[in-house]
């Protein structure tokens, strides 16, 4: 009799053990939130903890998620800028957490260091789609990654060297933020395609922003003599790409004389190539809003979702850049 209660203690203590490890009852991602599955928009609370707003990149990004929020009507957007810095980012998710948010749309700033907090938005119940960049994290700790082929970009600049540059030569690399997912597969798309005869003498960050990438053109133009020591450039923003530009203008390079690939096809990169100075502009689109949102009311419905959502995307070039810069969203 003594012993069937010590089990019966032993097997209640074990459940309560489990219930508590399961987040205080919060119902696991998988289930969905507790309006599944007749959730909507209205029942939506949505966490965009924004890395920062370093470039017209991001500004339409931030655009198109306060945009789509609004325009669905949902019940509240909770959004922060990190200032390019995963420190407020973390602290960022982990207040979401606190407020008890439906689904984290995080865009992540590097790839490295999500571990812990995304166990924590787990153990919380709190589905986190990875917006934009990629992580490293292990993929059972995030439901999904909607954003670019930032490798494929890489791919089709190095596509377009070997095009401009068919006898071979020497490129500098203006690159993103270090440890970005955008950076890293953009760095590693270019070097997986450029052709065997075109070196990258040289590879520095300009953190996608105009204002770091203008003293590290210059500096690249301390130490090679363009057309001479170098004959391209390959810049992963639009943004850096003005910044480069500036510094070019001032050392009396012209348009045309040195070939530049750059990424994301901002207006500003169109007027790059309008002005001449940019010889393709590989795509990366931000407006990803609506699928943001879409992809988060199905998980709260506890619906099944594709795990990566790559966007469809393509290389502008020069010659129509002047009739569809005006039909440029950002
Ligand atoms: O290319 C750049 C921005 O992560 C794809 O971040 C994004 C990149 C984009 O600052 O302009």
């Amino acid at each position: 009799m003594k012993k069937n209660l010590l089990v019966l203690i032993s097997v209640l203590m074990v459940a309560s053990m489990l219930l508590t490890a399961c987040g205080g009852g919060a119902k696991p991602a998988s289930e969905g939130a507790s309006c599944a599955p007749n959730c909507t928009y209205k029942d939506m609370v949505l966490c965009y903890p924004q890395l920062g707003a370093e470039s017209d990149w991001r500004t339409a990004n931030t655009a198109s998620i306060k945009e789509t929020a609004e325009k669905l009507g949902i019940k509240q957007l909770i959004f922060s800028d990190a200032q390019q810095k995963q420190e407020n980012q973390i602290s960022a998710v982990r207040a979401c957490i606190q407020q008890g948010a439906s689904v984290i749309a995080l865009p992540p700033v590097v790839e490295d260091g999500w571990d812990a907090v995304l166990t924590e938005a787990k153990n919380a119940g709190i589905p986190v789609i990875i917006v934009d960049r990629s992580v490293s994290a292990d993929a059972s700790l995030y439901a999904a990654h909607i954003g670019s082929n930032m490798e494929l970009e890489g791919e089709r600049a190095a596509a377009e060297f070997n095009k401009l540059l068919p006898n071979g030569g020497a490129i500098l690399e203006l690159s993103g933020t270090t440890g970005s997912g955008a950076a890293v597969g953009r760095a590693n798309g270019l070097r997986a395609k450029l052709n065997a005869n075109i070196k990258i003498i040289d590879s520095q960050t300009g953190n996608f922003t105009r204002a770091e990438a203008l003293p590290v053109m210059q500096a690249f133009l301390q130490k090679y003599k363009p057309g001479v020591d170098f004959q391209g450039i390959f810049i992963h923003n639009d943004d850096m790409g003005i910044g480069a530009i500036e510094a070019l203008k001032a050392a009396g390079v012209n348009p045309g004389d040195l070939v530049i690939v750059s990424v994301d096809g901002t207006r500003g990169g169109f007027q790059a190539m309008v002005d001449g100075w940019f010889q393709a502009d590989v795509e990366c689109n931000p407006l990803l809003g609506p699928q943001v949102f879409e992809m988060a009311l199905k998980l709260m419905n506890g619906q099944t979702i594709d795990h990566e959502v790559l966007t469809d995307e393509t290389v502008y070039y020069p010659d129509n850049a002047a009739d569809l810069l005006p039909t440029r969203k950002y």
